[in-house]
């Protein structure tokens, strides 16, 4: 199998300037009729070869003339057009199976409607084509369906025409002013209810907003089309980007491999990105659900107007959306708890990435199938490197880098190295240092030492970088690091921005007495920091540093410290108690609550299993296990009073998805999973779930009572899948919550779950409900000592393969990482991807199991 190199690029010898597919639409038959505008770049006749997977060709014609299918080639992957003259329109006709397609990348059915993903090189499943995103050309849409049964037909752009043909069928074309590549491409038939709703742009346009979702679900998509206004509006208001086109269209569809697409004028959403309502939805939803609206709506312009002109190049528009989506988010709530929830992700998943099989630098630069590449690395720490370049240039230096870059390349297809090109050419500073960030994987270690001289009164800081080789990188260089700092002394906070660029480095600072540093605050590069931190220093921070997130993390590595220390006393058989200073941080929190209720839930929250795995190179994965539940006992326990309270005193509201309503609710779920840990709190958790009106605090006390392992759990679940047995997207919870139920019961219900009437093999959300809860949340049993959650994942990841390998691929992620695990771990996993490199594996899955054991 040949990987692509970004180093092989090279500009198309051919280029399509216009399209126009003609549908007629049918579930097994469907018949295509594309004509191209073919031109070739430098003016002379040559070779034509266009990309297409499992596509029935019927015919060939070059300006109006049938060819001989001798005259032309057709493999697996290409239709070969020898002899191409230097200008030309090219017809074909092609037929789909929509109904056969479970990979859910091309012309698909979900729910019998008919919808399209062609992101990253789903349109060659369409139809042959110059399928890379640097062709744009301008689309011209037919479709002809039954109109009884298919009402709504939608595509790209604008409608320019819709005719009631007499055979009872529709015909509608629209129209796309905008050239794109063919991974914007989008087409919906179906029978919808429609959701309308209107914007007026700063300049005057008058915008249609139509939400198409299920019927009798009308009511569940206001919140996603007012979040798409709010979004509209922080456009034009923070980087003067407004609409342009006369309608915004979402469809929001069940089977779907992403989150959402961002097709030109036709997002297409999965459906739990878009429904909502206070009865079916946390607040957690609501919040997804309008930063995804956000992100898909920000494209239009970072991915759209201009866009990539490589695959490789993807984080130029994904990791610029995500940190345009984080900043629409914060300016919607709280700043500092979104940046906390970024750096969770950037702690979590994306250090492991780093350190696994998989390991690549935001624009990665070998590619065997690129849905393997929408990774976390490519958003989340693309996002990273965005918001440093912001941290650097400021947010005015950064708006001109913007300005510049759409003045440069609107309507053109470019790359990263053009974006941070126009940030240096705005603001006149040399950023060649900076894009080794795109050049390098790993995640960078920052050691720090300090010293303080009190006769000279000087505070010095030794700096040191060093990144590890990776999977795929063995030499690493020194990288351009914006160090924010806050020095705390004389009971003030003292910030600075450091600018880290040499492997080791001094700064020195004249200060009175010895100051505290707080270093990283904001999280201000995605590396990790080592520096000894005392306990009363991470005390000190948690209650005295400006900045939020850097007061969180104290009370984080405080955490880490106590991971440790329980460790060890385990393996000692020493009784291990926490210390009295934390249970009296966390006491004085409990009794006097922050003004931020969301932000002091954060501080009395132990982390994550993911969290704290994450600082070993091998994972203890059960002793993690048995820390985590021993941390929240003791807590439970040494603290029940103050819980019951603290919980007392939050009076709940009539249900709002309201910043403080939010906080309220966080807070109370927090006090509610230590109470589950306690005997007596039976009556509590089945009040709150019989009587709270809406999800958030019905989920807290099943999942209160899941992670405590509570006797009530049994009976509440039963009774949600009752409740919920209809409404497939509100089951997916279910789903969930069952299958990361930590005992080993669960084998039995991973089994159940998968009989369920309402499971199904083809539809990615129910798959991801029951398998992704149970690798992500259930590490106990996944990791159990027989092996045999690796097993179930295995088998389950090979099903899939033949179904969905996009799918397969992503669910594959959590046995890859073998070399973390101890001994016998590392076999059974080893064992497993080994079977599974026998078998004939899709591309995806191929990539990832063989890099793995290389
Ligand atoms: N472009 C794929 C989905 C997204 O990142 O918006
Ligand atoms: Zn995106």
């Amino acid at each position: 199998r040949q990987a692509k190199k970004l180093s092989d690029y090279k500009a198309p010898e051919f280029t399509i300037t216009d399209v126009e597919l003609s549908f007629e639409l049918s579930p097994e038959a469907t018949a295509l009729t594309a004509v191209y505008q073919v031109v070739s770049a430098s003016g002379k006749a040559g070779t034509l070869i266009l990309d297409g997977q499992e596509l029935k060709l019927l015919s060939v014609s070059l300006d109006g003339q049938l060819l001989n299918a001798d005259s032309y080639q057709v493999t697996a992957e290409q239709l070969i057009l020898p002899g191409m003259p230097a200008k030309a329109q090219l017809e074909l006709k092609i037929e789909l199976n929509p109904k056969a397609n479970t990979a859910l990348e091309g012309l698909y059915l979900s729910n019998g409607a008919y919808c399209t993903q062609c992101e990253a090189e789903g349109f060659r499943r369409i139809s042959y084509y110059l399928d890379r995103p640097d062709v744009l050309a301008r689309f011209t849409t037919h479709i002809i369906a039954d109109d009884n049964t298919y009402p709504a037909l939608l595509s790209n752009g604008n409608l320019v025409s819709s005719t009631l043909l007499p055979d009872g069928r529709r015909h509608v074309t629209w129209v796309d002013p905008f050239p794109k590549p063919s991974y914007l491409f989008a087409l919906v038939a179906g029978d919808f209810d429609c959701l309308k709703g209107s914007y007026t742009t700063g300049s005057g346009r008058e915008v249609a907003l139509e939400f198409y979702v299920d019927k009798g679900n009308k009511q569940r998509a206001h919140f996603a089309l007012e979040s798409l206004k709010r979004a509209m509006l922080w456009d034009e208001q923070s980087f003067g980007l407004e609409y342009d086109l006369d309608v915004y269209m979402v469809v929001a569809v069940d089977f779907f491999n992403m989150g959402a697409m961002e097709n030109k004028g036709l997002n297409v959403f999965n459906s739990k990105y878009v429904l909502a309502d206070q009865s079916s939805a946390t607040d957690t939803d609501f919040f997804n659900i309008e930063s995804i609206i956000g992100h898909e709506y920000f494209h239009n312009w970072t991915g759209n107007r201009v866009t990539c002109r490589d695959w490789f190049q993807l984080s130029l528009k994904e990791g610029l959306t995500v940190f345009r989506d984080q900043q629409f988010s914060a300016d919607m709530g709280s700043a500092t708890l979104n940046r906390i929830d970024a750096v969770k992700t950037i702690r979590t998943a994306q250090f492991a990435e780093d350190a696994g099989p998989m390991a690549h630098p935001i624009r990665p630069q070998q590619v065997l199938e690129m849905n393997n590449f929408y990774t976390v690395t490519v958003y989340d720490k693309g996002a990273e490197v965005i918001r440093m370049l912001h941290t650097l240039l400021g947010q005015a230096g950064f708006r001109k880098g913007m300005d510049l870059y759409f003045k440069r390349h609107d309507g053109q297809a470019v790359t990263c190295d053009d974006f941070v090109s126009a940030m240096q050419d705005a603001n006149g500073r040399d950023l060649t240092l900076f894009s080794r960030w795109y050049q390098q994987s790993g995640t960078p270690q920052l050691k720090v030492h300090s010293h303080y001289d009190a006769k000279k009164r000087e505070f010095k800081l030794l700096m040191q970088q060093h990144t590890a080789g990776t999977a795929d990188q063995a030499e690493k260089l020194p990288l351009l690091l914006p160090v924010r700092l806050e020095l705390l002394a004389e009971g003030k906070s003292y910030p600075y921005l450091l600018e880290m660029t040499e492997a080791e480095q001094e700064f020195t600072f004249a200060v009175s007495q010895k100051p505290i540093p707080v270093l990283l605050a904001d999280f201000s590069a995605p590396v990790k920091l080592h520096y000894q931190y005392q306990m009363d220093e991470l005390l000190l921070i948690a209650r005295d540093a400006k900045d939020g997130v850097a007061r969180w993390d104290a009370i984080q590595q405080l955490w880490q410290m106590q991971v440790i220390a329980a460790i060890d006393a385990k393996n000692t058989g020493a009784e291990y108690l926490l210390p009295g200073e934390l249970l009296e941080f966390y006491r004085q929190l409990l009794a006097k609550p922050l003004e931020d209720l969301a932000f002091t839930a954060e501080l009395l929250t132990v982390p994550g299993y993911d969290m704290v795995a994450e600082q070993f190179d091998e994972i203890p994965v059960q002793d993690l296990v048995w820390v985590l539940q021993n941390f929240q006992q003791q807590l439970a326990t040494k603290l029940v009073e103050q819980w019951r309270l603290c919980y007392k005193s939050l009076h709940p509201a009539a249900y709002q998805y309201q910043e403080q309503h939010v906080a309220k609710r966080a807070l109370r779920s927090v006090c509610l999973q230590y109470l589950a840990f306690v005997v007596g709190s039976d009556e509590l958790l089945r009040q709150q779930y019989q009587h709270s009106d809406n999800m958030t605090d019905q989920l807290a006390v099943l999942r209160s009572c899941r992670t405590a392992s509570h006797p009530l759990f049994a009976e509440l679940m039963a009774d949600f899948e009752q409740r919920w047995n209809n409404d497939v997207l509100v089951l997916d919870k279910w789903f969930s919550l069952s299958a990361s139920y930590p005992q080993s019961s669960v084998f039995d219900t991973l089994e159940q779950l998968t009989a369920h009437p309402q499971f199904s093999w083809q539809n990615p959300n129910r798959v991801r409900a029951v398998f992704g809860a149970f690798y992500q949340q259930n590490p106990q049993m996944f990791h159990s000592a027989d092996g045999k959650g690796y097993q179930v994942l295995a088998d389950v990841v090979l099903k899939m393969d033949s179904i969905n390998p996009q799918v397969a691929a992503r669910l594959v992620t959590p046995l890859l990482s073998w070399k973390r695990y101890q001994a016998q771990s590392q076999l059974q996993l080893k064992s497993v991807l080994q079977t599974m490199l026998a078998k004939d594996l899709s591309d995806d899955l191929y990539e990832k199991v063989s890099k793995s054991l290389n």
